[in-house]
């Protein structure tokens, strides 16, 4: 019956709309309700769009176990990459993620071609996730995310604003956060150190949104736990870092993936970092250093017992002091030799891939 009516009352509506009559009266309603309110249209302004100098831009989403998050993010990526003029990717890396997170990703993809994505068949870890999403990114500009909503996409302009300046790599600053208590403060810990020892000038390290240009993520080689650590690396090789602050979120949906864990692969990864970049050229300078004031003190000592024995006649056999003195000596010398084993190991596996450059004619 409804099938019926249906085409009836179309026609009707049809044969109404085409009549002079009523066109004059959807002009005049038309006007009157422009009249009425007039800065409808006004109000809500065309999205106002940021020119950025670079073309195309690469998001980069590691992922693990993030299936409920994903859907939304993408559209909100979507919504803020409306905002600035340059041509955009999504790149998806799923690490081995046991839940529907893949799933999600490939509708994602079938609807819309900028989105791509990479599953590996086991979980690797965040730092591989982001290597092999920067060896696949296309855009000049590269932005890392975290995929449960925490980093912001609607901090992307503004990062590739900062980028745009001139630096080669811009971190989030997540001044205030949403974590629990224990993670905000050692985390605020970490990050003195961190900036203590590296001498890179950020308040966030380890911040999920990031934006870099590509020959950066080109050139570092981000491996284990080291994701934490990028802006150091990318430092010591001489880019520019700067920072901007960002919004940071509560998670919204599933649970942290970096447990109690976190901390002491923390630390042990900024030693890494610290040897790798810092000494990794010139291990004598560590080594050596440490090596010949430990050998020096020991000989001091053993010299000074010698004196005494000499010209007090003070027995050394029996004084705690004699065995320091030559367990000094001892590992002074194996200091020496680790560190001239080490340049050897350098001077063998010497290549110029460890040398950015900046300009070449
Ligand atoms: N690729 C990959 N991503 C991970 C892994 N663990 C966590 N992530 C992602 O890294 C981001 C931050 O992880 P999260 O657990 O929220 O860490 P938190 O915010 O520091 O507590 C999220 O997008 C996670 O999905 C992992 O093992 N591999
Ligand atoms: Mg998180």
């Amino acid at each position: 019956m409804n099938g019926q009516n249906k085409p009836e009352s179309q026609n009707s509506q049809n044969s109404e709309q085409n009549s002079p009559q009523q066109q004059k009266k959807t002009y005049r309603r038309y006007h009157h309700y422009k009249k009425k309110y007039p800065s409808q249209q006004q109000k809500q302004p065309a999205v106002e769009t940021q020119a950025i100098s670079f073309k195309k831009v690469s998001i980069i989403v590691p992922l693990l176990n993030e299936e409920e998050s994903l859907r939304p993010l993408y559209n909100e990526i979507k919504k803020s990459l409306k905002t600035v003029n340059s041509d955009h990717e999504i790149i998806f890396v799923d690490d081995g993620s046991t839940d529907k997170s893949l799933v999600v990703i490939k509708d994602l993809a079938r609807i819309d071609n900028r989105v791509h994505f990479l599953s590996f068949r086991t979980n690797y870890g965040k730092s591989a996730a982001l290597q092999v999403g920067f060896k696949h990114a296309t855009g000049e500009a590269v932005i890392t995310m975290d995929a449960d909503l925490q980093d912001d996409p609607a901090e992307i302009p503004s990062l590739l604003k900062k980028l745009d300046e001139g630096f080669d790599l811009v971190s989030g600053w997540k001044k205030k956060r949403y974590d629990p208590f224990i993670k905000k403060y050692s985390s605020r810990f970490f990050n003195f150190v961190t900036r203590f020892f590296s001498k890179v000038k950020i308040h966030d390290f380890n911040c999920g949104l990031k934006a870099y240009r590509r020959h950066v993520v080109q050139s570092i080689n981000v491996y284990g736990e080291l994701h934490r650590y990028i802006p150091v690396l990318a430092g010591w090789k001489g880019f520019s870092v700067s920072e901007v602050v960002v919004k940071h979120n509560p998670r919204r949906y599933g649970k942290t993936k970096f447990g109690i864990s976190r901390f002491f692969k923390g630390f042990i990864d900024l030693i890494t970092v610290l040897f790798t970049t810092r000494y990794i050229q010139r291990p004598m300078h560590l080594f050596g250093f440490v090596g010949m004031i430990t050998a020096f003190a020991g000989v001091v000592i053993s010299l000074w017992l010698t004196y005494e024995k000499i010209f007090f006649g003070i027995g050394i056999n029996n004084r705690p002091i004699f065995f320091l003195g030559i367990l000094l000596i001892i590992v002074g010398v194996q200091f020496f030799a680790i560190g001239l084993l080490g340049e050897l190991m350098v001077h063998n596996f010497q290549n110029d891939r460890d040398y950015v450059i900046k300009e070449r004619k």
